[in-house]
């Protein structure tokens, strides 16, 4: 069984990855803040993505690394910088270092998320970020390029959409990436002999989507589930749209604001509305 270090693997996507992977790959879990309840086959490793000497412990013996960890929304530039740029760097270095040869990155759709709505975009679009946070993700997909060309490693880019158990509101029945189907992309992107350096769109087979994703296909993604079945009760709870910017543009509010809240943090106590995890 391979063993995969998973970086970032407290946050929300790190928990729904383990979830849909346990049992599949001995799951080596990393991550600043820790993880108390480890399932069977799960270890934890306390590391910090900013400290280069963590990343190296880190990955040390993995069979491939999985590249959560960093900041997952728009924020601070001292934030970004230190987490997913030199982050970013740290764990490629790390990879290089200890000779790990497969290592898979959450870019996202805010590397590319000033493309318009009325546009379809590919693997190959030139990437058109929509926030400090999505220059940090092009910054991922170059060094990743960077590592394929240079040091043979083998680079699986995911633009990941927006995972969630249901799409919540408009924008994401375009992007929207069930937890079963972020599995299935991320098992190919471990397991696929032939990858070199590919970019892919982490999305399910969404009626809406504004991605080709024929990359992922071409490499045996099947997507199980399509964010329509949930279009009417979506589109029913749909606010009428206010920031323009954010309405023409992939990237909704990432192209307007200057922070962006995370979809997935839990409510504090006494906020109107529901805890969407
Ligand atoms: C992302 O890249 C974020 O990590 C995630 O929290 C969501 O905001 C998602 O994009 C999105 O666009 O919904």
């Amino acid at each position: 069984m391979k063993t995969i270090l998973i970086t970032g693997a407290a946050g929300d996507v790190g928990t729904h990855l383990r979830n849909e992977l346990a049992g599949r790959y001995a799951l080596r879990l990393s991550d600043i803040r820790p993880i108390k309840k480890l399932a069977q086959g799960e270890t934890f490793m306390r590391g910090d993505v900013g400290r280069a000497s963590d990343m190296l412990r880190v990955s040390k013996g993995v069979d491939a690394i999985v590249h959560l960890g960093g900041f997952a929304v728009e924020g601070p530039w001292d934030m970004i910088l230190r987490t997913n740029i030199v982050g970013c760097y740290n764990i490629f270095e790390a990879a290089r270092l200890n000779g790990i040869k497969r290592i898979l990155f959450a870019t996202s759709n805010h590397a590319t998320g000033f493309y318009r709505r009325d546009q379809k975009i590919d693997h190959r679009s030139y990437p058109k970020p929509d926030s400090r946070y999505g220059v940090s993700k092009v910054f991922g997909e170059a060094l990743g390029s960077l590592y394929a060309d240079k040091y043979g490693m083998q680079v699986f880019m995911m633009r990941i959409g927006n995972v969630n158990p249901k799409p919540i509101d408009k924008r994401r029945l375009s992007i929207w990436f069930s937890p079963r189907d972020l599995a299935q992309l991320v098992s190919i992107g471990i397991d696929h002999p032939g990858i070199k350096f590919e970019i892919v769109y982490g999305i399910s087979g969404n009626t809406r989507a504004w991605y080709d994703n024929s990359n992922a296909a071409r490499l045996g993604y099947r997507p199980q589930d399509n964010a329509e079945m949930y279009a009417a009760e979506v589109l029913a709870a749909e606010k009428p749209a206010t920031d323009m910017v954010a309405e023409l543009h992939q990237g909704g509010v990432f192209c307007s604001a200057e922070a962006v809240p995370n979809p997935a943090a839990p409510v504090k106590a006494g906020k109107k509305g529901k805890k969407k995890k």
